[in-house]
Order: C-alpha cells, then structure tokens, then sequence
C-alpha cells in the first residue's frame, strides 16, 4: 500500500458519522437484520451476535437457528425474534426475504445444517456479513461478491488463502489486500491493529486489548457491523465505525480488568458510543 492509502481510523468516529434518528423514526425505518447461525452447542454466538445488532441500534433482529435453541436465544433477550429451522423451508426463506442485512456464520458449524443455509442466504444476494464458519465454508468454495463484509481472525484468513495463520499474521497487509482480491467486498482482517480494506483505501484500527481474546468476542463484532449497516451505512463505514466501537468499548470495559471480561461486558459501551458517533 502506498502510506497515503492507510489512515489511522482510532477515534475518528465522527468522521464515518451516522445522523440522529428522526424524532418520528420507527423500528421498520432502523433496519431488520436477520442472523443465521448457531449449530448443535454453539448457540451463544448467534445470540451475542443478535444482542449486538439491537445494542447498535437496528430495528428489528431476527435469528435463524437450530429448534432447540429458542430458549437460549430468547431468555433474558425477548427483543429478538427467532425462527427455529431444521431443515430449510419456505419460512427460513421468508425471513431471508424479510431482512435488509443478514449476519452469517456464528456458530454456523461446518457440516450440512450450516452449509445449507449458507446456501440460502446466498440465493437472497443481500448485504451481508460473513463470519467465523460461514467463512470456513467459503474457503472450501471461494467465489467473489460485492455487497459483503468478510470478518476473518488470522486463522480464518489463513484458510480462505489457503496458507499458515504464522503467514497472515507476518504479513498482514498483504493477507488483507489478497482476501478482498479473492473474494471482494469489504474485508476486516481481525487481531490487535484490525484491518480494513475496500479495495481502495485500508483503515487500521489500533484500538482494543487483550481482553477481548475470549470466546464471543467476534461475534460481538459481526453484530455491530451488521447492525450498523443495517442502519444505512455503506460497508466500508459500517465496517470501520463497527471496528472503532467494538475496540473502545473494549478499551472502556477494561478499565474494571481486562484478564477476565467477557463480550457481553461491551455491550453497555456500545450503546453510549453509538450514539455518540
Ligand atoms: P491456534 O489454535 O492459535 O493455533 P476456528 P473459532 C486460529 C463459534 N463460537 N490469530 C487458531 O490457531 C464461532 O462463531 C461460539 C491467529 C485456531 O487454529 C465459530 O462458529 C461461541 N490465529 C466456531 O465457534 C463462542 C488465530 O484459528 C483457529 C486467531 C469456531 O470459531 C466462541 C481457531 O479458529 C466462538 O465464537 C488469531 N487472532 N484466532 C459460543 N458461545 O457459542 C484464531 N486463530 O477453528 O475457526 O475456531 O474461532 O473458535
Ligand atoms: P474472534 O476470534 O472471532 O472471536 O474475534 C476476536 C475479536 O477480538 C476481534 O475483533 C479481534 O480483533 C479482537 N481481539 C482479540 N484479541 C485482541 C487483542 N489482543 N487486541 C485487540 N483486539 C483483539
Ligand atoms: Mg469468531
């Protein structure tokens, strides 16, 4: 990348600007996001990730996960509204249908249940947001779109270029600039120093600690995008405001300890700073 074409994006928040709601907005005019995930023992990260799409200010959120996981889904959590699906079937569509933005992949799993909805979400040709096994899945059959945010870890990077973690990790400007070369759209390459490239122009997001090294925090992420984007910012906006208020959230709810805080710990912060942006 030539150095003009990095930019620095920590607290520029105000930059990537989203406007106040109208006084007589309504929850149809915020944006529905439908989340697709949560195989047999996975369903906190359909649930974290739905969380964080209302906590960043979509409308309406629905989930799409296996039957047995209303409970988990709904407790403590009505707001949201959740289709059970065991197999695909005309109403798993009509919430596909439904949605302005899908969220795919937390805790997709890589076996059938998950590859045939990754199918069907597919079919819709929605915005979306790919994540943690929906990307495990596109790595078996890669192809190119437009209108998606890819939000690979090092390890999910590496198997959708088909290389070592220790390679993307040594090398992580060149691993973002191969990701959107190979499957386009806009890409988040997670880790401490997140990237985000366009193809164009990449963001780092020098924001976040280690506490965010803990199961659910990604997910945590994939919501915030989806929610925002959900709301009418472009990818790249969406992407990189999402990546800013994920990490001072992070930076906020550390100050009570970081070894030991958990992704719901950030939910409270993203509230006051998408608010605030
Ligand atoms: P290692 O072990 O360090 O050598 P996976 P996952 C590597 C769901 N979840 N930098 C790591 O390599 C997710 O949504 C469910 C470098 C390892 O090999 C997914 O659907 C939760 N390397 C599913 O679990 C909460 C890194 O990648 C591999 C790296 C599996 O997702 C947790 C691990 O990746 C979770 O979100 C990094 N930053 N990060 C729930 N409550 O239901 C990872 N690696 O095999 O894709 O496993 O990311 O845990
Ligand atoms: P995942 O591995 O999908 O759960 O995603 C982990 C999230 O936490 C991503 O947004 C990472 O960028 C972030 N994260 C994990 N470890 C760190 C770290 N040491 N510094 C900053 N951010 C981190
Ligand atoms: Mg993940």
């Amino acid at each position: 990348f030539p150095p003009s074409d990095i930019i620095n994006i920590a607290h520029r928040l105000t930059d990537l600007g989203m406007p106040k709601r109208a006084r007589n907005s309504h929850k149809g005019a915020c944006g529905k996001v439908t989340v697709i995930g949560g195989d047999i023992g996975m369903a906190g990260a359909p649930r974290l990730a739905a969380e964080s799409c209302l906590r960043s200010g979509a409308g309406l959120v629905a989930v799409i996960s296996r039957p047995e996981h209303l409970a988990i889904i709904n407790n403590g959590r009505p707001e949201l509204m959740f289709r059970g699906c065991e197999l695909v079937d005309m109403e798993v569509y009509e919430r596909l249908g439904w949605a302005d933005i899908l969220l795919i992949g937390p805790g997709l799993g890589k076996h059938d249940w998950g590859y045939n909805l990754l199918k069907a979400a597919s079919l819709s040709d929605k915005p979306c947001v790919m994540d943690a096994d929906a990307l495990n899945l596109l790595a078996l059959e890669p192809r190119k779109q437009r209108n998606w945010v890819l939000t690979p870890h090092a390890g999910e990077a590496a198997r959708l270029l088909g290389i070592e973690t220790a390679d993307v990790e040594s090398d992580r400007f060149s691993a973002v600039k191969a990701l959107q070369a190979k499957y386009g759209g806009v890409v988040v390459l997670k880790g401490a120093g997140t990237l985000i490239f366009d193809g164009t122009v990449c963001h780092v997001a020098p924001v976040g600690n280690p506490g965010l090294a803990s199961g659910g925090s990604g997910d945590v992420l994939g919501g915030i995008i989806a929610g925002l984007m959900a709301q009418g910012m472009t990818l790249m906006d969406a992407s990189s405001a999402g990546v800013v208020i994920h990490g001072v959230a992070a930076d906020m709810a550390a100050k009570e300890g970081e070894r030991g805080m958990l992704a719901c710990d950030l939910f409270p912060f993203i509230r006051l700073l998408v608010d605030n942006i």
